[in-house]
Formats: structure tokens, sequence, C-alpha cells
């Protein structure tokens, strides 16, 4: 059974469209979204009045957690806790969730224990001033500690957690992955978060039934199997790109995506009714980070979707703005009305009858740093 939740997050509409996307990719069933102009009011993020409606709203609805598409600090988020008796995840909780779900290697692992702990490093004084003040007796473990005790904790954990990244092998164990999938083709969808990933994956897969699990346990439930005349294909949804990810979960979020380097082929997917310039911009996000981690161009297709809501010249004239035209390959899809799935899956058979396997080069290792200055 999924945990339920109620959402709060703002009013526009391709923000609260990531942050229902982030609940689905975290797992969390929604009961509810609630739509506020202001989430950063000084006591409880929202105003009092909406604290006091919402309270009513907990009281019938019962969910296991509200998230909170902002970031609290420590004692908005216990006087939010506090008066509404539900735990609180915010922002920044609930994509550290994702990341942990998605960590594969023990490696990734490890680059999302380091984001945590900085999260955790980042509110330390406050809780613990809130703990002095016995306002948060106990909060998230903390007691009666001191400061200095409570930081040289998590600095002590910080510590131990990179000399852990310095000597994991994580190539070894994506070796040992990769072998697992040893004929088997790989797809994997990539591409920012509520551009279509997870639709895709269910219409290029919904026909097939799922895999025994027990085939490909280091595999997560996101991977199916699907088969495309003489190939049998692994499609994988993998972790989407999320915007305004703050810096220090950069190099978490990357190591998530570790496993594209040993992807036959990559499916970029674009949310086509984007305007140009949000377009763009997640565009070359996207595609620096991949050259980044070590993709081939050559293993790309990028999947311009959504086109069921954009006309076809606005599409082509995107494309080519992007520079697709001349060497890359996409295409126009719609996930949800199935246009231009054919083709699609005629281009990746196309592709997998004539490219060389992904060659084992030395993988991208995410940096490992810290700095206690946050
Ligand atoms: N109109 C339209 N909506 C789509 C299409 N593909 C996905 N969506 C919608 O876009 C939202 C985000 O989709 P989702 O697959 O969860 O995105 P993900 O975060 O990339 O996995 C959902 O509300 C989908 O119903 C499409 O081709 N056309
Ligand atoms: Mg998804």
């Amino acid at each position: 059974m999924r945990d339920s939740a109620i959402l709060i997050t703002y009013d526009k509409e391709d923000v609260a469209k990531e942050a229902l996307a982030l609940c689905d990719a975290a797992g969390y069933e929604l009961k509810k979204t609630i739509r506020q102009k202001f989430l950063n009011k000084s006591k409880y993020g929202l105003g009092e009045g909406k604290v006091e409606e919402l309270k009513e709203l907990v009281d019938s609805l019962r969910p296991d957690v509200i998230i909170y598409d902002e970031i609290l600090r420590p004692s908005q988020n216990y006087n939010l806790a506090s008066t509404l008796k539900t735990k609180i995840l915010d922002r920044e909780m609930l994509i550290l969730e994702i990341f942990q779900r998605r960590a594969r290697s023990s490696e990734s692992m490890l680059q999302v224990k380091m984001a945590q702990l900085r999260y955790e490093m980042s509110r330390s004084k406050e809780r613990v001033r809130l703990a002095k003040m016995g306002e948060q007796p106990g909060f998230m473990g903390i007691g009666k500690f001191e400061v200095d005790v409570y930081h040289n904790d998590i600095k002590n954990r910080m510590n131990s957690t990179k000399s852990k990244l310095l000597k994991s092998s994580k190539q070894r164990e994506l070796h040992r992955q990769a072998r697992k999938r040893v004929g088997f083709k790989t797809i994997s969808l990539a591409g920012y978060t509520s551009a279509g990933k997870t639709t895709l994956f269910n219409t290029l897969t919904g026909e097939q039934k799922e895999e025994s699990p027990k085939l490909f346990t280091t595999l997560s439930t996101t991977t199916r199997k699907i088969i495309l005349k003489d190939f049998e294909i692994l499609i994988s949804d993998t972790v989407g790109f999320i915007s305004k990810l703050p810096a220090y979960m950069i190099e978490a979020f990357k190591s998530t995506l570790e496993e594209l380097i040993y992807t036959d082929i990559v499916i970029v997917v674009i949310d086509a009714s984007d305007p140009f310039l949000e377009l763009k911009k997640k565009f070359r996000s996207c595609v620096s980070t991949l050259d980044e981690i070590g993709v081939n161009q050559d293993r790309i297709i990028f999947a311009l979707n959504k086109a069921d809501l954009v006309s076809e010249e606005e599409i082509t004239e995107k494309a080519e703005l992007l520079g697709l035209k001349e060497n890359k390959k996409w295409l126009a899809v719609s996930a949800t009305t199935g246009q231009g799935i054919l083709p699609l899956k005629d281009l990746i058979h196309h592709i997998l009858e004539n490219q060389p396997a992904p060659t084992e080069k030395e993988p991208f290792r995410p940096k490992i740093e810290i700095n206690y200055e946050d």
C-alpha cells in the first residue's frame, strides 16, 4: 500500500504539474492538492487561516504525510507538524526521498546520504536553538544536545560517508548489473519531471505483461521487458531532472543517472508544449548532463512529447530551433494518444540493429566534496 499525502503547492500550472509528478515519483497517493499563491509566510509557510482549513481537511482525509512544495525552516516545519499532528515533508526532503528510492549502487546511496546530511547540517543551528528553548523537545531526535555536539555528529557522519565513497567501487557493481542484462538490449527514459516519461513508459510497455520481479532483482520496479520484433528489450524509467534543484543535490542526482552509461538507447522525453525558452533551457541542461556522465550522442533519441497539445508546424519549428534537424534523431510523439509511437519503435529497432553495444569506458564519477559552511 502506498502512503497517502496532501500536496500543498503554488497556483501556477507548470509548478503544480511538476510537484504532482514528484509526488508520483516518490510513490505517494495524493488525496488532495491545495494551490496557494504564497508558501513563504513566516510562521507556518501558509497563512494562519489556511492552516485552520487544512486542519479540518487533515481530520477528514487522514493523510500519512503533508507535502509542502517549498523549502521550510525547522521552526515552520515544527509549527505545521504540531498543529496538524501530521508529518511534513518539504520540497527538498521529498526530492531526497525520490533519490533514495532510486539509488541502485552503493555509491549512489552514499551520494544521497551525503545530500541528506547536508540538508540536516543546514538546519542544525535552528534545530538546536529550538530544542534549547524547549520548543522542540526531542524533535527529530535532537533532544538536549549542545550545538557543538550536534554539529560534530553530523560532521563525523559526513566524514565517514565520504571515506566510504572514496572506497566504493561503482564500476564493479555496474558491470555486474550490466552482465545480468546480457542478451537484452536496454532503453532508458530521461528528461525533466512531468515531461511524460512515466506515461511514455506505460504506453511503450502497456500491452506487455510485467516480468517476474525475481528475474531482475537488481533492477527496480520501474524496469519492464518489451519485445520488438527480434529484440528483447529492458526499458527503464529514470529519475527525472528537477527544476530549481539545489546545488548540494546535484552530485546525488547525477549518481542516480549512472545506469545511462550502459544503456543502448536513451530516450530524452521533452515536453513540446513548454514555451520555447523553457524548452531550450531544459533541453540544454539534459544534453550537457548526459554528455558529462558519458552518454554517447549517437545513442540519444529526442522524443518531443505532448504533440497532441501543439501543432505540427510548431513542433517542427521548435525542433529546428533546438538544432535537432540536422543530425540528431528526434520525433514528435504523444504518450497519451499514441501518436508517433510506431515510428518511435521503428527508430529504436533501426538503431539497435545498426549500432554496436556500449563500450565499457571508465564511468563518470560524481565529485566528492564536503563544504561545512552551509
Ligand atoms: N496532453 C498530454 N499530456 C501528457 C502526455 N504525456 C504525459 N502527459 C501528462 O503530463 C503529466 C506528467 O506526466 P508523467 O508521465 O507523470 O511525467 P514524468 O514526470 O516525466 O514521468 C501527466 O499529467 C500526464 O498525463 C501527452 O503526450 N499529452
Ligand atoms: Mg515519472
